[in-house]
């Protein structure tokens, strides 16, 4: 009772992902036993997962429903708001100034918006919209969007310069999300995801140990690594003090190996950002986070080689028998998830064989 009084001062869009995620939790207890194979998606806060999720639906359909495209609209509206007002804080506690001074009264209209509270709607954005683009344009925040890049360990949305790139179609009355743009959307309440695909059950599971409990099953875990994200800060889920985001993953992984109700899971990692990942090390140098490091840090090759190691190694230390394998993916990329996938649903049926020793 106490719950669902607290439930109704939440926003709408949080309500429904909660119920969502109730109804999934509901309906695996049940069905799960009636699926062949379940694939259980997991990994770090924005290692990709909902992602992930957004292409299954996207290779094997039903369409997005109007209703959701409008949802997914509401979100990317709220993305590039929260993404300038970020940048326009960032931007005054590096005392860069504005280019246009006009910009100041932008900043004002921009900054009193409390998104997350309000249902943007088109007409509505539509007033932000010369405020939005000239704030962009101003040479004062592209300098603050440049510098935190380099700083490396400030958690931007990602996606925040593919909005404001894609304004002019993002800024029409009549704009509807494209599949892309639906790609890059970061969903502020964290609905569960959950899809079935032909005979196989594809569910996430939150790094939370009580979700643990439901799954005591042979199956296969898809383990997601923001692979970009070896310098970005965390406050430790895993481990006591600051940490970084790829450490954190790296305690993930162990705990789940560790965990006795999947020692009989086939393990197959995601190393995924790949794209961010190719321009991050580029000036980047992973040896400030990871001194073992040995190889040209600015090499893509030579670090992805090293972030395999590191995980092969949590592997082998765990159980040196167990299969190992893994992927690199960039999960806003299509064509990239539908072949990687198509892989992944390989290696289940081979290890499915070999299980019962067909071959
Ligand atoms: N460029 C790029 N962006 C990505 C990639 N994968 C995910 N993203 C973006 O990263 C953000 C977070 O991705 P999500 O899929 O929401 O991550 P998550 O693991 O579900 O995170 P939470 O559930 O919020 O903890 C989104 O804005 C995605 O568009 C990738 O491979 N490349
Ligand atoms: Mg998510």
């Amino acid at each position: 009772m106490l719950k669902k009084f607290c439930w109704s001062f939440l926003p709408k869009q949080e309500r429904v992902a909660r119920q969502r995620s109730r109804k999934i939790d509901v309906m695996l207890k049940r069905d799960v036993f009636m699926f062949p194979e379940v694939l259980l998606v997991l990994g770090n806060s924005q290692s990709g997962v909902s992602t992930f999720f957004k292409q299954m639906r996207i290779i094997t359909g039903p369409e997005f429903s109007q209703q959701e495209l409008i949802d997914f609209r509401r979100t990317i509206y709220m993305n590039i708001i929260e993404g300038l007002q970020a940048l326009v804080i960032e931007k005054n506690s590096m005392g860069i100034p504005w280019e246009n001074s006009a910009n100041e009264t932008h900043k004002m209209l921009v900054t009193s918006v409390e998104s997350w509270n309000m249902n943007l709607k088109p007409h509505t954005f539509q007033g932000f919209v010369t405020a939005i683009n000239s704030l962009w344009n101003d040479s004062g925040i592209q300098e603050a969007y440049s510098k935190i890049k380099k700083m490396h360990n400030f958690v931007t949305y990602e996606s925040v310069k593919y909005f404001l790139n894609n304004m002019n179609r993002i800024g029409q009355l009549s704009y509807i999300p494209c599949k892309q743009d639906i790609l890059y959307a970061r969903e502020s309440c964290r609905a569960r995801g959950y899809f079935v695909h032909r005979n196989i059950l594809i569910t996430e599971l939150r790094s939370k140990r009580k979700y643990y409990l439901s799954y005591e099953y042979e199956t296969t875990i898809l383990f997601m690594v923001a692979s970009s994200d070896f310098d970005q800060v965390t406050n430790g889920l895993y481990t006591s003090n600051e940490s970084t985001s790829l450490v954190e993953s790296l305690e993930f992984f162990k705990a789940v190996l560790c965990n006795s109700l999947f020692r009989k899971c086939t393990i197959i990692l995601f190393f995924n950002k790949t794209d961010l990942l190719a321009e991050k090390v580029q000036t980047a140098d992973i040896r400030k986070y990871f001194p073992e490091f040995q190889g040209d840090p600015h090499s893509l090759e030579d670090v992805q080689r090293f972030l395999v190691e590191c995980f092969r190694e949590r592997m082998t230390t765990v159980d040196n028998s167990r299969p190992f394998f893994y992927h690199f993916t960039t999960a806003v990329d299509t064509e990239n998830i539908r072949i990687e996938f198509d892989s992944v649903k390989k290696t289940i049926l081979r290890e499915k064989l070999k299980a019962f020793k067909l071959l």
